[in-house]
């Protein structure tokens, strides 16, 4: 049986899949756990991350504002559920302790490494590409340099060092829409210089047109599971569903299975209608390594933040069962 290898969380919010049904993912019965206009003035608050801290939880939430303007947000909760969210934007700092400015930007990523807290997100810089910054206790925000020339999205973090160096996924993409899009991973010996560029995974099958990685990777006794979007493109538009994948320990850039149904997929009234219909973006979980519990943070149709669960044993089973 797979484990996850890592914290317990003795507090990670749950509830059981409904009796009676099959789905390997299924929803939180409360979703959406945030609201679109839960800040003044916001139009959306959608693809967020969330971490633990403390005992309780923090997080950084994207807000789209009425002038369509696009900025991170600080949470906090006591159950992961239920968020306080500030009514203004995180500020940046430089290296010089001078701050920069309001952090723009979209689809944030948190992932904690050694000493601090690394957020990554999609920056404009000439075009999308991936911005870096580091907390040690959410209250101030350091930048650091982009971390690749645009156009990039998708930055993902692994949780620690392999082979002496950072990890980062990403997904290279053009500066609209991007019809295309693959799986990459770079390393860098100092979340500064990145390199040692490897290619990780294409879009096929059900993600025929894109896909990108989703929350930061789970450490588990199998490998890393990483959990992604992957989008098709109908007549309609696209769709973005998750899927999901183990990558080898030593070597993440290697697949060891990747599964070949989705795990997720919208279908909820709140995915299906909003700013933009017919979007799951998965951006962070929360896991327990007692129970094997997995809570996974997403945002639905560009709009509201959701919360869905499943249980790690459960799911790499799925993927290695159903594996391409
Ligand atoms: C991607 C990003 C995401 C968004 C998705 C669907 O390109 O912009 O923030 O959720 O499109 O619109």
């Amino acid at each position: 049986m797979s484990t996850i290898i890592g914290e317990t969380l003795k507090n990670i919010p749950w509830e059981d899949r409904p009796e009676g049904r099959g789905e390997i993912v299924w929803r939180y019965s409360g979703n959406p756990i945030i609201k679109r206009d839960q800040i003044p003035g916001a139009n959306s608050i959608f693809n967020s991350a969330v971490v633990p801290k403390d005992g309780a939880f923090v997080g950084i939430f994207r807000s789209d504002n009425t002038a369509m303007e696009q900025h991170l947000f600080l949470g906090k909760s006591d159950d992961a559920i239920n968020w306080d969210l500030d009514e203004k934007p995180i500020i940046l700092y430089g290296k010089d302790d001078k701050p920069i400015g309001e952090a723009c930007g979209y689809d944030p990523r948190v992932c904690f490494i050694e000493d601090r807290y690394y957020v990554t997100w999609c920056n404009q810089f000439h075009g999308p590409t991936i911005g870096v910054a580091y907390s040690y206790d959410f209250k101030k925000f350091y930048q650091l340099e982009n971390a690749f020339l645009p156009f990039n999205r998708n930055g993902v973090m692994f949780p620690k060092k392999i082979g002496g160096k950072f990890i980062m996924l990403s997904r290279p993409s053009d500066n609209g829409h991007t019809p295309f899009g693959d799986m990459f991973l770079s390393q860098s010996p100092d979340m500064e210089h990145w390199g040692c560029h490897r290619y990780v995974m294409n879009a096929t099958g059900w993600a025929w047109t894109k896909i990108g990685a989703g929350p930061i990777p789970i450490l588990t006794t199998e490998g890393w599971l990483l959990i992604f979007h992957g989008v098709c493109t109908t007549c309609n538009g696209m769709i973005y569903s998750m899927g999901a994948a183990i990558l080898e320990l030593e070597e993440p850039w290697k697949v060891k299975y990747r599964c070949k149904p989705y795990i997720f997929h919208p279908t909820a009234l709140y995915e299906c209608v909003g700013d933009v219909p017919n979007v799951t973006f998965p951006c962070a979980t929360l896991t327990d390594a007692e129970t094997g519990r997995i809570a996974i943070y997403y945002g639905a149709a560009d709009t509201v933040v959701g919360l869905a669960f499943t249980q790690v044993d459960e799911l790499i089973a799925f993927i290695k069962d159903n594996a391409l």
